[in-house]
């Protein structure tokens, strides 16, 4: 498995090192020093560090070389030494400076894997950032060596006497970050820098995502369409996400982000052509009518089947890291989902192989009819982050600045260091869980009622606006008139479109249709000549 990277080298005389990433090894092509190409595979369990003096920008001396180690590198036995209390500490390597002149000793012979052989002349280089070891413990290394510690391959720890099992609970519950209060007031200074027009186009979307939800959910009652979910309730942190994401990031949603493509672009058309499911639907009538996709909006297509598309965002994110596009994946999922096993392996496979991606949790407080607290015994997702070496943050979900801000960060963190992190938005779903579904069979209207009328994210974010002197009532009372006529004119377009021709129903999966299907598809075709009152009039044979 080869991968395209090519990693940030260092040398003061240009020497021409080159290094491609593999999982779990560094391939390192030294070139024309040596006047031929020569390759060496460095095994990343091995390891091999000396400060270069000449270069100070290289600034790991504070996590593993002190000035004592320095000074004693400078006889073979001390870089041994060093050299070993290195492989103990730190299980990936953060950079490799070779020095010919000094080093040959001590690295040849080394079970490094590595030889110097061939090399000429003084440069260095490091190993890309992605394979940096940025775990807060290895700054907290104590390799003092009076210190007792024990050193097990799975862990550096220290020794206790004391029989003790550590707390079910953090010390004390995670707090949830946010900007504004529930009547739109700034709290914090640093509220974050949204001029007028990016905050009246967030707003805008909100709005369009209020009505899209509204006149779909009463087609899809009146039988138009098939199933309909709305995001009610959820509709400030949808576009706050996305208004903070860079649009070429690689979305993996659940089925509750329609805002991230509406933001992007996706026309409502788009929208109601694929949930009719004509010829220009997204899905070609083959799909549940919310499974919305776009590759041009790099918008994964949605798959109900809970926590499938957090593995795959990881994958994503390991590809765009070892690309070094500087983007990352971004996946969706309710709090529900972060119960599948999927979930768990995803956010350790992102820990370990250092993946740009962020984990949105909306934890909207039900999972159908499950209530959140029959979910896990933890404190919510965000306590999850921890136990998995990933950064965490719990987030105000109702509160678009703070999800903004935060979600921005994040993306930050993720594209700079190559690595995860994870959000915990708390919101609530206002709406049925889908049109399959009666939500006051299990919940109290009162709760829903509350949260509706006194929580709601879109009127936060509006009393904002309207402190600012941005948004009033007359052009909220236009803006929601136009958007539900220009809804229901793509509806009804959507529906006098024509069905996708009878052959796409076996199509686009192979490259040519095997044996099978175009029996499958012979056998349809009788079928429909036969009975032609059966089937739907409006599907081109
Ligand atoms: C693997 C799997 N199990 C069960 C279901 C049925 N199901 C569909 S949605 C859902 C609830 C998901 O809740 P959550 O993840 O919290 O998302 P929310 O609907 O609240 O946005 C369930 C159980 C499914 N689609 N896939
Ligand atoms: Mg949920």
């Amino acid at each position: 498995m080869r991968f395209k990277t090519v990693v940030e080298t260092f040398s003061r005389k240009k020497a021409p090192l080159q290094f491609l990433g593999f999982l779990g090894c560094l391939r390192i092509t030294v070139d024309s020093i040596a006047k031929q190409k020569k390759t060496w595979i460095y095994r990343w369990r091995c390891f091999t560090l000396k400060l270069h003096d000449e270069i100070p920008s290289l600034n790991f001396g504070n996590l593993l070389c002190t000035e004592r180690d320095q000074a004693m590198a400078s006889s073979v036995a001390a870089r041994k030494r060093l050299l070993g209390t290195a492989r103990q500490l730190w299980s990936s390597p953060v950079a490799l400076v070779v020095k010919r002149s000094s080093w040959k000793d001590s690295i040849d012979g080394e079970d490094t894997g590595f030889s110097s052989t061939g090399l000429g002349g003084s440069f260095l280089f490091r190993s890309f950032s992605s394979l940096k070891a940025s775990s807060p413990t290895l700054q907290s290394c104590n390799y003092d060596e009076n210190a007792e510690m024990a050193h097990f391959p799975g862990a550096r720890i220290t020794y206790t006497e004391n029989l003790q099992f550590i707390s079910k609970l953090l010390p004390s519950t995670l707090p949830c970050f946010r900007v504004l209060s529930e009547h739109g007031e700034e709290l914090v200074k640093d509220v974050p820098e949204l001029d007028k027009g990016m905050a009246l186009k967030m707003y805008e979307q909100m709005a369009t995502l209020q009505v899209l939800d509204s006149v779909f959910y009463n087609a899809q009652r009146q039988g138009r369409f098939g199933f309909y979910a709305t995001c009610t309730g959820e509709e400030a942190l949808n576009i706050a996400c996305a208004a903070a994401l860079n649009d070429s990031d690689t979305v993996f949603p659940q089925y509750r982000e329609p805002g991230v493509l509406l933001w992007r672009g996706y026309e409502l058309q788009e929208f109601a052509d694929h949930c009719i499911g004509n010829y220009q639907g997204h899905g070609k009538g083959r799909q549940m009518s919310i499974h919305y996709g776009s590759s041009r909006l790099h918008y994964f297509t949605v798959s109900s089947v809970l926590a499938t598309q957090i593995p795959h965002a990881v994958g994503a994110g390991y590809s765009l890291k070892m690309e070094n596009k500087k983007r990352c994946s971004v996946t969706f999922f309710g709090e529900g989902a972060a119960s599948e096993g999927d979930f768990h392996g995803a956010v350790n496979f992102a820990a370990c192989l250092e993946v740009p991606v962020l984990f949105i949790c909306r934890n909207n407080g039900w999972a159908i009819s499950t209530p959140a607290s029959e979910q896990y015994r933890g404190d919510g997702i965000a306590g999850r982050g921890q136990a998995y070496g990933v950064r965490s943050i719990r987030v105000d979900g109702n509160d678009a600045l703070a999800v903004f801000s935060a979600v921005k960060a994040a993306r930050q963190l993720a594209v700079d260091n190559n690595e995860p992190v994870l959000l915990e938005l708390m919101t609530y779903r206002v709406g049925h869980h889908s049109t399959s579904d009666d939500s006051t069979k299990y919940r109290d209207i009162a709760e829903i009622r509350h949260w509706n009328e006194r929580r709601d994210g879109v009127a936060r974010f509006r009393k904002w606006l309207e402190s600012k002197g941005w948004w009033n009532d007359t052009v909220d009372v236009q803006l929601r008139k136009d958007l539900r006529a220009e809804v229901i004119a793509c509806l009804a377009a959507a529906e006098a479109k024509k069905k996708p021709p009878l052959a796409d129903l076996f199509g686009d999966v192979y490259d040519s249709l095997p044996q099978n299907l175009a029996e499958q598809e012979q056998v349809l075709r009788e079928a429909v000549l036969k009975c032609p009152e059966m089937y739907p009039t409006d599907v081109p044979l």
